[in-house]
């Protein structure tokens, strides 16, 4: 087993839709959490080139800022036929505002451009997920699940959800429940569960 996690554990984000999924996560493990914005931590720079550099930039300096291990989780949409764009610039398309509508128009725009077909709007979800604790160790776990983009549905879920219809799946992630999103009632489904199950494995037990 790596470095197990003791509560309290902050939760180093400040994405409301993930806040709400990585509580979820962490509920059967009987783990208190405290949000980076009930600490008031600010939000540093994104600077790494890598999903996994950037998650451990968040973990890092929420663990520094309060003393406390702390959990980050960076994300992003990779569009296959966009080169993987916007990757770790997910957040980034969507803007100041956060208009993760015209983020998804902009998808279907440029694979428009290009000539790309429903058939072959291939895209997948990652998540890497740091844990960092004050004495500078960390634990570092991925996850991926692979899909298709298709014209927004449902509004459940966050940022690119109402696109992104997992293979295996009729529905998108926008018209699943969390739990169904999650995959908690069987196999991870999504990348963040995914990446959880692994930290899971290696770093908790059930409380
Ligand atoms: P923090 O850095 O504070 O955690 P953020 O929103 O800036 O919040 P990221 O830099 O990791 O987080 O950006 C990831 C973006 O990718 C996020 O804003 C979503 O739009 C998108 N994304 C990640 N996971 C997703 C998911 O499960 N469903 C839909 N969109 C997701």
């Amino acid at each position: 087993m790596s470095r197990p996690i003791t509560s309290p554990l902050v939760i180093a984000t400040h994405n409301p839709g993930k806040l709400r999924e990585m509580r979820e996560l962490l509920a059967p493990f009987g783990i208190e959490a405290r949000s980076a914005g009930e600490l008031g931590l600010p939000e540093p720079e994104e600077t790494g080139t890598t999903f996994a550099e950037n998650a451990a930039i968040k973990a890092r300096a929420a663990a520094e800022a309060t003393g406390l291990p702390a959990f980050a989780d960076d994300s992003g949409l990779c569009v296959h036929a966009l080169d993987g764009a916007p990757g770790i610039f997910s957040a980034r398309w969507a803007g100041p505002t956060k208009n993760f509508s015209g983020a998804m128009a902009r998808i279907a725009g440029e694979l428009d451009r290009r000539g790309i077909t429903e058939a072959d709007r291939r895209a997948h979800f990652v998540s890497a997920l740091v844990v960092a604790w004050p004495d500078g160790h960390e634990e570092l776990f991925e996850g991926r699940v692979f899909g298709r983009l298709v014209p927004p549905r449902g509004s459940l879920g966050f940022g690119y959800d109402p696109i992104f219809q997992p293979d295996g799946h009729d529905r998108t992630f926008g018209e699943m429940p969390s739990e169904e999103k999650h995959g908690l009632t069987d196999t991870p489904l999504s990348h963040r569960a995914r990446a959880f199950a692994a930290l899971a494995a290696q770093c908790l037990r059930r409380g």
